[in-house]
Order: C-alpha cells, then structure tokens, then sequence
C-alpha cells in the first residue's frame, strides 16, 4: 500500500515536470513552497471579478498558495472581502484585504479597481503608501495602485499596472508603459521606501520594445521567464505572455532566482488541460493566469 502510494506520488511529480515538454504548455503547476525566510508575492487578473459568475472556492484554491495577490480587474469590491473570507476558510489563517478606487477613461463608462488579499500571519501592511498613482497628465486609464508590506526584513511597495488593451483619443497602451517608468522615478525620488514590486497585466510580453524601453529607463529587472498567462480562443493552450514581475536592482537582491512563474491554475485546480478542463478554467477563475515570484525576507531591512 505504502509503494503503491508513493509510486503514485512520484508519478505525479514526474507528470508535472514531463507534461510541458510533451505538449507544448510551458506554464508551470509547481506550487511555490513557503519557509520562515521567505514570501511568495502574486498578481493575477481576474476577469471582471464580482461581474463574472466565478468559482470563489476555486479562486480560493489558486490564492492559497501566495502569501499576497494583486488583484486586477476588479468590477465590485465586496467580491474582493468574499474573496478574503473564502481564504480564511481554507486557509485557517486570517486574510486582509484592500482595494483601490474605481478607475476609468475620462469619457467611458467601464470601471475597473485594483485589490490586494493578503495572509495576516505571513504579511502585514507596512508603513508608506497606499494609493493609486496621482495620474496628472491623465497617462493611464486605469491608474496603477501602490501598497506597502512588510515581512520580517524585507518592506516593499507593490505597485499593479494594468493597461488598456484597446488606444482611444484619450491615451495608449504604449504611454501607459512608458508612464509606468515615469511614475516609478517620481516616486522613488521622494519616497523612503525604495524596494518595488512592479506586476501586472501589461498586455505585451516583456521582450516587446516599450517593455524593454520601460525597464531600462526604470531600471527595472523583468523576473519572470515570460509565459504565457492568457487562454486561447480554441482552448488547446495558452497565447500570450502578458502578464508580468519586475524589480530593481536593489529588489532583485532578494529575488530567490528562478522561483518567479505563471501558474498554470487549469492543471493546479482541474487536474490536466483538457479542453473542457480550459472552459472550465476560463470561466470560473479567469481568462487570464496567476504570475508568483519568491524573496528573501531574512535580510535586515536597509530603507
Ligand atoms: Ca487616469
Ligand atoms: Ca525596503
């Protein structure tokens, strides 16, 4: 019984490692491991959150394993504290929540807000900013949102981007993420706090030019190995590598190398990626796919 067990184990491990090379998903179903040194930081766009009918005990099974989850797209900020007490359900442990005001073209209709659900016993609000960026030249249509956290040595902003995927008279995706870089500096010229997490949908895979011209007039680190994080319309996989994790130099310190990835949630949730296991997928949680990165906390805290 016990080797039938633990073969069925290791068969199971192997199966996640040997999947991806035989199929061609690249996206990853490891599910990053907490320790007493470290915390596991996410952003995840979850389509029209409280508009859609989602699967909160599923979203639940997903966010579980981070200790701290951007959220993008959020259409009715009351999901966001179901949200929080579904995780407090299966967690056993006390989750917080915030959320950012409701962002919007200055001539549209459509609303979205950002949120942030964290484990309280992992993570605690630090002292700094909590708001959504002062959008003077009206860049961004959905006005990125900076929180600070602590834990243990380590105090960061989080600061969640989402661009608009379609250019209107009033602004485009290209300045939004060049004014992404522009915030950043600003910030970083009167703020204490200069560790950043900088995540998000970006709606261009980092190796595109305004993401490359982001990073280096910000000097930022793209962390994540770029996969793709959208659904594809015939549900045989993934498309795009949207969405994303940066850091400066000085975050990227503590970066445990290699443990940043898109977290392939379809496998983590349903088991395999079988078309109706996608449609499944795609509706109940999101169109879009988890990013999740690892620090270093043990560090003294240098700012
Ligand atoms: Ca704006
Ligand atoms: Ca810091």
């Amino acid at each position: 019984m016990w080797c039938r067990h633990t073969s069925s184990a290791i068969l199971l491990i192997l199966s996640f490692y040997l999947y991806p090379a035989s199929t061609g998903f690249s996206q990853s179903a490891t599910i990053p491991q907490r320790t007493d040194t470290n915390v596991i930081v996410a952003s995840y766009n979850i389509k029209w959150l409280g508009d859609q009918p989602h699967d909160l005990d599923k979203l639940a099974a997903v966010i579980q394993h981070f200790d701290l989850c951007g959220i993008i797209e959020v259409k009715k900020e009351r999901t966001v504290a179901e949200l929080a007490g579904k995780l407090n359900q299966v967690t056993g442990q006390p989750w917080g929540h915030v959320f950012g005001f409701r962002t919007h073209r200055p001539h549209g209709d459509y609303h979205e807000a950002y949120a942030v659900v964290w484990r309280k016993d992992r993570v605690e609000l630090g002292g700094g900013v909590v708001s959504n960026v002062f959008d003077k030249n009206e860049i961004f249509r959905n006005d990125p949102f900076v929180v600070t956290f602590r834990r243990g040595g380590f105090d960061f902003a989080l600061m969640l981007v989402h661009t608009r995927w379609t250019d209107d008279p009033e602004g485009t995706r290209i300045k939004e993420v060049a004014g992404v870089a522009n915030q950043l500096n600003w910030m970083k010229g009167f703020l204490a706090e200069q560790d950043f997490i900088v995540a998000g949908d970006f709606n261009y895979s980092g190796s595109a030019p305004a993401m490359k011209s982001m990073a280096s007039q910000a000097g930022l680190t793209q962390i994540d190995p770029n996969q793709k994080s959208t659904f594809k319309s015939d549900f045989t996989g993934y498309a795009s590598p949207y969405d994303h994790i940066f850091v400066p130099n000085r975050t990227l310190a503590r970066f445990q190398s290699g443990n940043c990835h898109v977290m392939d949630t379809t496998r983590v949730v349903y088991g395999d990626n079988s078309v109706s296991n996608m449609k499944a997928s795609q509706k109940e949680l999101s169109d879009h796919l988890p990013v999740w990165a690892v620090f270093d906390v043990a560090l003294p805290d240098d700012d």
